[in-house]
């Protein structure tokens, strides 16, 4: 996808605020920065970006702005007071946060007459602009496609649908899934570590390809019905998860660490009396 060079201001210089602006600027875009707190901008200014003194300063520079904050509220109060300026602009919010507040900040827009797109960024500080990060955007379909290829030096863009939540849901269901396989792993490393294994080779040796083989068909098979394929007989299944919970406990790890053994349990346990 070739890249249009436009102006473009960032609002917000976290980690991922400045991944962003870095990409950006990386791909030859003018970058104009915000941060709430001044002295977060220094490399990016180093890099060739200009710093805004406000808010207001950075949405009039640029044809296109970008919002990653910490969260819905952060981003209310950080536009609450230069609502004035927003009609005509194109905004593009990054910041995390659920459905509704989506869709009820792409209402508030609307109201001021403002072009936007919600967006969901499936990478990590480190691997924005690289090959595997992919940003998801709900919203207009014809800003999305203008917006694609000013956008692409982030991640791959990808529309989720014309309905302003669609982004924000697609990305807290997938970091869902995520989180239970980080909370999974940890615990693995917990248990062997509580219980006097060799960590590292324990990583390479089993759990890493553990994880790459189930991957796949844990991802296919995952559903939303109470029943369990015959082959994975969820009596089988439930009993394997209490004798986890009670390697677990014979180790001294923290019953907290051991969450989603429980709701594997609750499930195969409906699936029986299913
Ligand atoms: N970092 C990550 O791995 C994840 C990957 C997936 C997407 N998330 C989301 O990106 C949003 C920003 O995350 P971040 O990593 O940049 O977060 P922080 O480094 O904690 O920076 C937070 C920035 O938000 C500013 N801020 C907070 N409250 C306000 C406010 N009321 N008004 C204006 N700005 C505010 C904060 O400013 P300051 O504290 O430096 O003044 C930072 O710029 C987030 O939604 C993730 O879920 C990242």
């Amino acid at each position: 996808m070739n890249t249009r060079h436009e102006r473009i201001s960032v609002l917000g210089l976290g980690a991922m605020g400045r991944a962003l602006a870095g990409a950006l600027i990386a791909a030859g875009h003018e970058v104009t920065v915000w941060n709430r707190t001044p002295g977060r901008a220094g490399a990016l200014v180093a890099q060739g970006a200009r710093e805004a003194a406000s808010v207001a300063e950075a949405i009039g520079v640029s044809e296109v702005t970008i919002v990653c904050l910490l969260n819905d509220v952060s981003v209310r109060e950080a536009l609450g007071p230069v609502t004035g300026k927003l009609a005509g602009t194109t905004l593009v919010n990054l910041t995390s946060g659920s459905a509704r507040q989506a869709r009820e900040f792409a209402g508030w827009m609307r109201e001021f007459g403002v072009r936007f797109l919600a967006g969901g960024i499936m990478a990590v500080p480190p691997t924005v602009g690289s090959e595997g990060a992919f940003i998801l955007y709900s919203g207009p379909r014809d800003l999305f496609d203008r917006l694609a290829p000013v956008l692409a030096p982030l991640g791959r863009p990808q529309w989720a649908g014309e309905d302003h939540g669609l982004a924000a849901l697609y990305d807290m269901a997938a970091l869902s899934g995520m989180y239970g396989m980080s909370a999974g792993v940890d615990h693995a490393v917990a248990l062997v570590h509580a219980s006097g294994g060799d960590v590292e080779a324990f990583k390479r040796e089993v759990l890493r390809p553990w994880m790459e083989q189930m991957l796949a068909p844990m991802v296919e098979g995952a559903d939303v019905s109470e029943s369990v394929p015959e082959e994975y007989n969820p009596a089988m299944q439930a009993t394997g998860l209490e004798t986890m919970l009670l390697t677990s406990d014979e180790a001294g790890v923290p019953a907290e660490l051991a969450g989603h053994l429980r709701a594997s349990l609750w499930r195969m346990r409906r699936a029986v009396a299913g």
